[in-house]
């Protein structure tokens, strides 16, 4: 059990879901966000924080003993806000982390690190990024930091590449790439408890019939997500209308992210 547990994005929609889920990894927990959060159980309390303030992210990492990073924007936006939120987010969170005790991350990264590979391609945790958006770039920023603070200074980290953590599987391709946010907390928890972690990726999805992502290289963290997509199954085919194969979001992992305008 953690004694102070950082959770950044808390006012998201996985921070929301994830908030129940974390009193049982640690004894309080910091809920941080640029949206206030009113609402709070006895072991949370709320510290504001805009990412990009290299000062007050160090004063917010003060202190913890682990951090689930969630913060950051989430979707394709203009390189500006990603700039702010998810590169230089993304540093000041762990060269604050490296200046004070280096206290375990989870870095929310996702699937859009690698969203132009094909569905029919089966990728482990060692391939080489192929984001399909510049927030997927950003995602990739945040990996390659976790691993050179891991190699230099010790730093250590857990990238999931979230695949889609959502309530329940929302079309066709979430029967692959969802992930129940139980499993998730789940493998928060392993990673913190893991007598060691350097810095590892892993793909973050329940265990679903179909999927395109093999975690082998992670198997030490004995993480086995117990949730699936198959109950919803019947219902996201009989709600989604025919999908064409030939369509570039059906080809590639990435699904609707590799049709996106370029937002330059
Ligand atoms: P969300 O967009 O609902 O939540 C992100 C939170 O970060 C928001 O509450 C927002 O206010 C906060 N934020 C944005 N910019 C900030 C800044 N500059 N400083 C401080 N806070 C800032 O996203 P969601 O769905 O909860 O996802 C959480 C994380 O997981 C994100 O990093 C996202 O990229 C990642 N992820 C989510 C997936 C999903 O299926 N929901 C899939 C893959 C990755
Ligand atoms: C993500 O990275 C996004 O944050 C989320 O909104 C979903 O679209 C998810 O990926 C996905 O690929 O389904």
């Amino acid at each position: 059990m953690l004694r102070t547990l950082l959770l950044t994005g808390a006012a998201g929609g996985i921070g929301k879901a994830l908030r129940p889920l974390l009193k049982d990894i640690a004894e309080t927990v910091v809920l941080s966000d640029i949206e206030d959060i009113t609402e709070l159980a006895a072991h949370e309390r709320f510290h504001a924080c805009e990412l990009s303030d290299a000062a007050a992210v160090r004063t917010l990492v003060e202190g913890v003993d682990g951090i689930i990073h969630l913060g950051g924007i989430s979707v394709e936006r203009p390189f500006e806000l990603i700039l702010r939120g998810n590169i230089v987010g993304a540093y000041n969170l762990f060269e604050a982390a490296r200046n004070t005790g280096r206290p375990r991350i989870i870095f929310a990264s996702s699937n859009h690190v690698i969203g132009y590979y094909r569905r029919d391609q089966n990728l482990d945790n060692a391939v080489i990024p192929r984001p399909d958006t510049l927030y997927g770039v950003s995602k990739a920023f945040g990996e390659n930091v976790a691993s050179y603070y891991a190699d230099k200074f010790g730093q250590e980290c857990l990238s999931v590449r979230i695949g889609s953590c959502l309530p329940e599987p929302a079309n066709p391709r979430m029967l692959a790439t969802w992930l129940a946010v139980e499993d998730f907390a789940e493998l928060c928890a392993r990673a913190f408890a893991a007598p060691r972690i350097g810095h590892t990726i892993v793909y973050g999805m329940s265990a679903n019939d179909e999927t395109w992502w093999d975690n082998r290289n992670a198997a030490f963290l004995g993480w086995q997500p117990k949730h699936t997509s198959a109950k919803w199954r019947a219902k996201v085919l009989a709600a989604a209308p025919p999908e064409d194969p030939d369509s570039r979001e059906v080809i590639f992992q990435g699904g609707g992210f590799v049709n996106l305008d370029h937002p330059g």
